[in-house]
């Protein structure tokens, strides 16, 4: 089971708007009852590890991702990248109820890792962009998908 910040809803007539609510994980495999059941025909069918809409995305990281895990055209992943040497536009596809991260890594620094452009970002419903103005980065961005 898994607890997450509760929002107000209507419940038996009244509302409830309580500090904490309890998701059901029936066969502890990370992705909650609700999840499941509403993507496919019960809480077992769906494997954490399975792809069955084949883009490329486990059904555990389009839960994470909020994506439709049976669209192949809803998956996470950086939409767009427009380089100019002043200005780098990242495109991020995003949800409402997550959180985003962008961050880089250059491939003339073999030593550094991955340097923090811009973190806790709130999605929108709609492709996010980024602009990385001035940047020194020859070398890869990765967005990063959160959970509030
Ligand atoms: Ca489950
Ligand atoms: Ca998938
Ligand atoms: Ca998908």
């Amino acid at each position: 089971m898994k607890h997450q910040a509760g929002g107000a809803r209507r419940d038996d007539g009244q509302i409830d708007r309580g500090a904490y609510e309890v998701l059901l994980d029936s066969d502890a495999d990370g992705m909650p009852d609700w999840w499941e059941f509403s993507f496919f025909a019960g809480i077992t069918p769906a494997a954490p590890v399975d792809d069955p809409d084949g883009d490329g995305a486990t059904n555990w990281e389009e839960y994470i991702a909020d994506t439709i895990p049976t669209n192949a055209a809803s998956h996470f992943r950086l939409a767009t990248l427009a380089c100019s040497s002043d200005q780098h536009e990242i495109v991020i596809p995003t949800s409402e109820s997550r959180i985003y991260s962008l961050q880089s890594k250059s491939t003339s620094h073999t030593t550094s890792g991955w340097e923090l452009i811009t973190e806790s970002l709130p999605g929108n419903g709609a492709k996010i962009t980024i602009a990385v103005t001035n940047p020194t980065v020859t070398g890869t961005y990765r967005a990063i998908v959160e959970m509030p």
